[in-house]
């Protein structure tokens, strides 16, 4: 039997979809009556903390996420292999947020919009070129690649930051800690791709920003934030944003999710809020993904994209 355990989504379009990806295999909903030892898989999306917990024959937990820090909320998730989203679907539509993102960075549209609405004629029409600018992309795994490969297309030079070291050809890679300072600053667009882990929590401050180029062809650095909210510190690009170190900040995810009405991200003129959808993952594919992982293990062998319960990611 597979239990659908989520949060926040329609619980009863997943089990119905599932039941078409994998027809014939008992599915059921939490909430729903089911016999706990007749579970053998369960997915989740923010599933209540404990909800897992008393599953004696629970062999798999698949996250319909790429991400899988709220798994780690749980402190009673049974010691099972996780298996985590990994879709081409959604990569691509990441890069297209990130893609679009720096280049609206690049071509200055807020300060357009902005002049439109005054029926301002500017000027200073220069504009810096793609090869101008410099992007570095802190999370180089399955997203950060793809987005670097889709900048490259359109000219900039790109950079990555990531745990372990890395080649990737036509890119500029740094690592640890120690590759930290050097990366920021070449970097004029910093787009954050990471995974929230007890080792990224907070990661983008005050000192991060600082870090940045301040001698790039857009003037100030920007941040482009699409990995998790408890990656930043918002204190801290208000503040950065205000005294004129920082640019522009473009953020689809949030230290609270939704954004409170009264966050001052908001209104700020330098700041682009998207609500948590830069890429939002296809159900059906998702679904299909279960249903191929399901199918694999039960052919006896190792499912994809299984999470280190250790790294956290
Ligand atoms: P991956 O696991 O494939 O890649 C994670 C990358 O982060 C790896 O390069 C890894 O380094 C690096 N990393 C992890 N920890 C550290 C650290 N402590 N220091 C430096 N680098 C680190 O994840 P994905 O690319 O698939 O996804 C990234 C995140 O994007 C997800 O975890 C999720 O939070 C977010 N996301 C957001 C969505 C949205 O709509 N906003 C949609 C989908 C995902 P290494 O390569 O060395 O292991
Ligand atoms: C994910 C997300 O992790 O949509 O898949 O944020």
């Amino acid at each position: 039997m597979l239990l659908v355990a989520l949060s926040g989504w329609n619980v009863k379009q997943w089990v119905e979809r599932l039941r078409k990806k994998m027809p014939g295999r008992e599915i059921v909903a939490l909430g729903e009556p089911f016999d706990r030892r007749s579970v053998h898989y369960a997915v989740s999306w923010k599933h209540p903390a404990g909800s897992l917990a008393n599953l004696p024959n629970l062999s798999a937990i698949f996250s319909l996420g790429a991400g899988v820090d709220f798994l780690f909320n749980d402190d009673r998730l049974p010691d099972v292999p996780i298996y985590r989203v990994v879709d081409s679907d959604l990569t691509n539509r990441m890069s297209e947020y990130i893609v679009m993102h720096c280049l609206m960075v690049l071509r200055q549209t807020r300060r357009y919009d902005a002049q439109q609405r005054e029926k301002l004629w500017d000027d200073d029409r220069f504009q810096p070129a793609a090869v101008d600018v410099r992007v570095g992309i802190m999370g180089m795994g399955e997203l950060g690649q793809d987005a670097a490969h889709k900048l490259k297309m359109m000219g900039f030079h790109v950079a990555g930051w990531s745990r372990t070291p890395k080649q990737i050809d036509g890119v500029t890679t740094y690592s640890g800690e120690m590759g930290l300072p050097e990366f920021l600053s070449r970097t004029d667009i910093l787009v954050v791709l990471l995974p929230l882990t007890p080792q990224t929590r907070g990661i983008i401050d005050e000192r991060v920003i600082r870090g940045l180029a301040q001698n790039g062809r857009l003037g100030k650095p920007a941040l482009i934030n699409a990995g998790r909210g408890g990656l930043q510190k918002e204190a801290d690009i208000l503040k950065t944003l205000n005294e004129g170190v920082l640019g522009h900040a473009v953020l689809d995810v949030f230290e609270t999710e939704p954004l409170p009405r009264d966050s001052l991200l908001w209104t700020h003129p330098l700041v682009t809020v998207t609500p948590h959808n830069a890429a939002m993952s296809d159900p059906d594919a998702i679904g299909a993904l279960v249903a191929r992982q399901i199918a694999k293990l039960e052919a006896g062998q190792e499912p994809d994209y299984r999470v280190d319960r250790v790294r956290a990611y």
